[in-house]
């Protein structure tokens, strides 16, 4: 590392709630601990948002159909999801930090980047804060998480994935060069699986392979992303922990059970999301000026309409009336709709609250969802 000593390192710890919907149902259904779990729909065209332990030794895993899941599985039981439940737990969790300190990142509901370098318990070691903090969340809500302890974000939440589940594992400025040479470029931050094929195709499996690669190379590859990579693949990441991060949006989707073509069930199908959306901007007290609608064709062709108000929709027969408004504009539709969505946007005051991840539609977690919550989120 360059001349960087004057500045102490850094210490950040990631927490992530271990299988976190399918745990939750776990913990309040006894009937479910020790079998295989899903949480999810059954329905033909669903994707499950979590599978507990016990299921991912058949394979059955998040965003995948249920259709196959149940396949792989067949004693699979699906659970519907309870997102009121799981953002008490969030709610409940955060409080937990907020004991250790006030640099808080959330990602998700069950994920955050806590800053530690200076722990308000005046614990040691950030390894100790985060088995303290651990505890406490097993005592408090009955769930178990793993943690990442280390130098930087990225650092930190690749190593919170190592030892899961109920684990945590520690990446010291001696070793995180060597060790991040050593894992695969597909788990790292940032390279999704496109990029991830991408790189395959161009020869970069490891970080080893990243790091030997010239930043020239990278960009000519990958464009603005090439710094990032050029970064990481050393195991630098100077991007602080921003408790200041608010959701830019918040949005729904769904993807019906069939291709629809009647305006009537189409319209239902916004109006739903719509209603979802409305639920959290009431929740996380934020109200935005911009509503979008988006709308997935039969072929998977994609469009979006959007509304900006001059000030922000602050009724729920607002957000309906805009949401009709939009989907109208495609009608007739020329195929048939396989997915709409709802999200509002340009919020006008700051999203408070532990809300990072949207409300999902009724393919809970869909790949599409989830991609758009990182996409958002980011
Ligand atoms: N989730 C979702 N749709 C997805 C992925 C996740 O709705 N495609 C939801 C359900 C998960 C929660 O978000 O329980 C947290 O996601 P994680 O990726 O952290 O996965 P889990 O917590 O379920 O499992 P792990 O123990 O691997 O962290
Ligand atoms: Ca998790
Ligand atoms: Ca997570």
């Amino acid at each position: 590392m360059p001349a960087m000593d004057c500045e102490p390192a850094r210490k950040v710890i990631h927490v992530d709630m271990d299988a976190f919907f399918a745990s939750v149902e776990q913990r309040d259904d006894p009937a479910l601990r020790g079998r295989p779990v899903a949480v999810g729909y059954p329905a033909a065209r669903g994707v499950l948002a979590a599978a507990s332990y016990e299921a991912r030794r058949f394979g059955v895993r998040s965003a995948l159909p249920s259709v196959t899941a149940l396949r792989r599985c067949p004693e699979l039981i699906f659970v519907k999801p309870r997102f009121d439940v799981y953002r008490a737990v969030s709610r409940q969790v955060h409080g937990i930090f907020a004991d250790y300190t006030s640099l808080i990142q959330p990602l998700s509901l069950d994920e955050a980047y806590l800053d530690v370098t200076e722990n308000l318990r005046g614990l040691p070691t950030a390894w100790a804060t985060a088995r303290e903090i651990r505890a406490r969340i097993l005592e408090e809500t009955g769930l178990t998480a793993s943690a990442g302890v280390s130098y930087n974000k990225f650092l930190a939440k690749l190593a919170s994935g190592h030892r899961k589940p109920n684990g945590q594992f520690a990446v010291t400025p001696g070793m995180g060069a060597a060790w991040v040479e050593a894992l695969p470029v597909a788990r790292f931050h940032g390279v999704g699986p496109v990029t991830a094929r991408k790189m395959q195709a161009l020869g970069i499996e490891t970080g080893a392979d990243l790091r030997a690669r010239s930043m020239a190379f990278l960009q000519q590859h990958f464009g603005k992303a090439a710094g990032w990579y050029y970064a990481i693949a050393r195991g630098e990441d100077d991007r602080p922990v921003d408790p200041d991060r608010t959701r830019k949006s918040s949005g729904s989707e769904t993807t019906f059970d069939r291709d629809l073509a009647e305006a009537a069930e189409i319209e239902a199908g916004v109006l739903r999301m719509a209603d979802e959306v409305w639920a959290w901007c009431e929740g996380a007290r934020a109200f935005g000026r911009t509503v979008t609608v988006k709308v997935k064709f039969a072929d998977f062709q994609q469009v979006t309409r959007s509304r900006s108000y001059p000030s922000a929709v602050t009724r729920h027969a607002q957000l309906r009336q805009a949401s009709l408004d939009l989907i109208r504009s495609v009608f007739p539709p020329e195929k048939g709709i396989r997915l709409v969505g709802v999200t509002v946007s340009t919020f006008e005051a700051p999203a408070h609250g532990y809300a990072g991840l949207p409300l999902f539609g009724s393919a809970v977690g869909s790949a599409e969802a989830q991609a758009s919550v990182l996409a958002g989120a980011s």
